[in-house]
């Protein structure tokens, strides 16, 4: 924790090594008696929540090194790493972390003489700085990222050639490539490929994660998926649907599995935690299982970077006020490599879903809108325009019911920086995911302590489409997502949530 902050609270234990927090976890436990009416009965566990205070030194290899996300993450933990600033036609620019929850955003933590008191949330628990991550890792093409700065056009002219001398050295590491399972327009860039059957690769993959943890000195890896979007994989339980079957499969060089899989693979075998960026199935039934069995982490799918975060804000916003989405149209043309690669049907298909899926839970939460739990029209469509290059333009209408037959139609225009909006997320993604590592809890039932479940949910807030372990539900509200967030953090320093009742206030 930031030394300007300590909690005190007999429940609160400060070691050289741990901080640990007992937690009264309250809930409400709801259920339906033999005549149907609901029972709501509060609910209260005892946790008790241990994170190593020691911060790692941390790796970050990148699937897709090479590509606009890689490449712009990479040069903006450089370009902060050295403090950089450059000259614009607006004035000059300074090197910052904005977008990234963990690096320039705050939470209330609580009230007193000062009045409402916010603190930056990397100051809650002790996070990894991003200035301090070494990257590393693969791509189909063979560019350093100095020239596949340059081939991204996302940063600024000035800024690039200062990055020039830090960046031309980094050169992607060979990748598996598998040319149906992305747009073949994808061909012409595959000049860095890796040759073998799928264990080969897999052995390959695991090779270069212990060569790069050895020679790099970091004390941990993190292997992030920010490369092309995949068709999906078909579920096929003889083949990935158990963890044995994919292991398997791998071994008998099956065809239905995915370079992304495969990487996936190769992480959890290493132990080391697999995020995916991207909207393809790479998890299959099998995939989760060996994270699970390994005690490994696995998130994601999809960055949630613009279009689709401003959506799973205003359909909560929309449903919880009790006004009624009838159709929401998303559209949006991008002249970037993932723009060329999304304008083949079966890779646009994964990002349609992951686009769509977002505002499912959001109508089923609300009967009375919706009574027979179908939601609003909802098309996403998707244009690959070369000229305006990673500068996304999104456009969403929004037409709602309101009272008494009247209707209501929102219509947005918003041009999202694509690689600027999902670089600080990777960010996020990856110092979280670090913390997690580090955070350990039993409840007054458990003999020892545990780690979270494998399928890490709490980073929900950064995804499309989250993926959660089995039985939980999956939710969207931005807002829940960031709460969820929050308030485990909080938890781990012995808070509860803000329940933002104000009821200190109340009888003054
Ligand atoms: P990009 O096309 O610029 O970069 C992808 C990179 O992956 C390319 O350099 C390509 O050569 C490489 N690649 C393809 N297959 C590979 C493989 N098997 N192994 C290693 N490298 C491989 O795309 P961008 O804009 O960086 O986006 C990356 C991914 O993130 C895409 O799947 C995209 O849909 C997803 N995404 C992007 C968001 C954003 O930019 N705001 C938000 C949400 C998701
Ligand atoms: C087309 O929408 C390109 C996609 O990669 C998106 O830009 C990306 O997934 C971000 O999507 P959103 O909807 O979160 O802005």
């Amino acid at each position: 924790m930031a030394p300007h902050l300590r909690v005190e609270s007999p429940g609160v234990r400060y070691t050289p090594e741990y901080l640990e927090a007992d937690y009264q976890y309250h809930n409400t436990s709801v259920w339906r008696d033999s005549k149907g009416t609901l029972v709501a009965t509060p609910t209260s566990t005892t946790y008790t929540f241990r994170t190593q205070c020691k911060v790692p030194k941390l790796g970050l290899m990148l699937v897709g090194l090479g590509g606009n996300n890689g490449t712009t993450v990479t040069a903006a933990i450089l370009a902060n790493k050295h403090k950089l600033s450059w000259n614009t036609k607006e004035g000059v620019k300074t090197a910052n972390y904005l977008g990234s929850i963990t690096q320039a955003s705050t939470v209330f933590l609580g009230n007193g003489p000062e009045g409402e008191v916010y603190v930056p949330l990397k100051d809650l628990l002790p996070m990894v700085d991003p200035d301090d991550i070494i990257i590393d890792g693969w791509d189909i093409s063979s560019l350093n990222l100095a020239d596949a700065m340059e081939r991204g056009r996302v940063l600024d002219y000035n800024l690039q050639v200062q990055l020039k001398p830090h960046m031309k050295n980094i050169k992607p590491r060979p990748s598996i490539y598998i040319p149906e399972f992305i747009a073949a327009n994808q061909a012409d860039r595959a000049d860095n490929v890796l040759k073998g059957t799928k264990q080969e690769l897999v052995d390959i993959i695991r090779k270069d994660i212990r060569e790069f943890k050895e020679t790099s000195g970091v004390d941990k890896v993190i292997v992030l998926w920010t490369a092309n979007t995949e068709r999906y994989s078909e579920v096929i339980p003889h083949i990935n649907g158990t963890m044995d079957n994919l292991l398997n499969s791998i071994k008998k060089d099956e065809r239905e599995i995915s370079p992304s899989t495969l990487f996936a693979v190769a992480s959890i075998l290493e132990g080391v935690t697999y995020i995916n960026g991207s909207p393809q199935n790479t998890f299959v039934p099998g995939c989760t299982e060996l994270a699970d069995k390994k005690g490994v982490f696995i998130a994601g799918d999809d960055f949630k970077s613009g279009q689709t975060k401003l959506k799973s804000v205003l359909a909560d916003f929309l449903v919880s006020a009790g006004i009624k989405p009838k159709s929401i149209v998303s559209y949006n043309h991008l002249g970037n490599n993932d723009g060329k690669n999304l304008s083949a049907p079966q890779t646009f298909r994964s990002k349609e879903i992951s686009k769509s899926g977002v505002v499912e839970d959001m109508v089923e939460s609300n009967t009375i809108l919706y009574p027979d739990g179908v939601g609003p029209d909802h098309t996403v469509v998707i244009k690959y325009v070369p000229h305006v290059g990673d500068s996304k333009r999104a456009m969403d209408e929004y037409c709602s019911e309101i009272m008494m037959g009247g209707s209501n139609t929102i219509a947005i225009h918003n041009t999202c920086e694509d690689s600027l909006l999902a670089s600080p997320l990777i960010i996020d993604l990856v110092v979280l995911a670090e913390l997690c590592e580090r955070i350990q809890y039993k409840t007054e039932h458990d003999q020892g302590f545990q780690r979270f479940n494998s399928v890490l949910s709490i980073l929900s807030y950064l995804c499309k489409a989250p993926l959660v372990p089995h039985h939980t539900p999956v939710i969207n509200s931005l807002f829940r997502q960031r709460s969820c967030i929050e308030n485990i953090l909080r938890a781990c320093i012995g808070l509860q949530p803000n329940n933002h009742m104000l009821l200190q206030y109340k009888h003054k």
